[in-house]
């Protein structure tokens, strides 16, 4: 396991360098499945395309579905079979971007596979994580899983509208996160209803500013 993370790693720095010099911000999206990532993506794509351009690689389990419902948006996707593989890795990320023309990317999304355990584990060259977890999901998810969310600049907490009709508690839910990692950000969504995207958006912008500003 440890030859593993350490070639990992080492790729990791390799595609971080790559990713640094031409001036590409790429963010890697985990959460359990289902979490509405994909859908944070075509919200995303609809808030912003038109002044950032947008490349995503999506890592997929077994079909492509993901990346043929970002299709709509004309942006370049790479799409990612893991074949039963649970993470992505820096390798697999490495050969994607040689798909892209970097110099035509500001923001280069990564959808990893849902699940909240291993890709935590895999640094992917990515300049920050972003945890995506969602309301129907429990409030106890940060502090079983905490390994994502002592790593990640971000948390959206996602499904807000659902709040009225599971046990969803705000306050344990905010307690153990900021116990986990007190820097985080969190923001809540109901990708659904599009509440919480302007206050997405306009943090978005703003790590892509201190990103390009170095
Ligand atoms: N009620 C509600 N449903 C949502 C919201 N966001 C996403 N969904 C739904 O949740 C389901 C899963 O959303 P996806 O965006 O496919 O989730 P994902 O994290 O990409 O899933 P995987 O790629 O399979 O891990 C879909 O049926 C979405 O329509 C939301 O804010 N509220
Ligand atoms: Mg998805
Ligand atoms: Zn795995």
């Amino acid at each position: 396991m440890k030859n593993i993370l350490d070639r990992n790693q080492n790729k990791a720095e390799e595609v971080r360098s790559l990713l640094k010099a031409r001036k590409v911000m790429m963010i890697n999206i985990i959460s359990s499945p289902g979490a509405g990532k994909t859908t944070l993506l075509e919200r995303t794509c609809e808030l912003m395309s038109g002044e950032v351009s947008i490349g995503v690689i999506e890592g997929d389990v077994t079909t492509d579905r993901d990346a043929q419902r970002l299709k709509k948006y004309n942006i370049p996707i790479v799409a990612i079979n893991t074949e039963g593989g649970c993470h992505l890795d820096s390798h697999s990320i490495f050969k994607a971007i040689e798909h892209f023309d970097l110099d035509a990317i500001d923001l280069l999304f990564v959808e990893n596979v849902g699940n909240l355990i291993c890709p935590s584990q895999f640094d992917l060259g990515e300049t920050f994580k972003l945890a995506v977890v969602s309301t129907a999901e429990g409030d106890d998810k940060p502090a079983k899983y905490p390994m994502l969310f002592s790593e990640a600049r971000a948390v959206i907490l996602n499904k807000t509208d659902l709040i009225p009709y599971t046990n969803f508690n705000m306050d344990s839910f905010m307690a153990d996160i900021t116990a986990i990692n007190p820097r985080i950000t969190i923001i809540k969504t109901s990708a659904i209803r599009g509440e919480g995207l302007e206050k997405w958006s306009v943090w978005l912008r703003t790590q892509l500013e201190q990103f390009s500003a170095g």
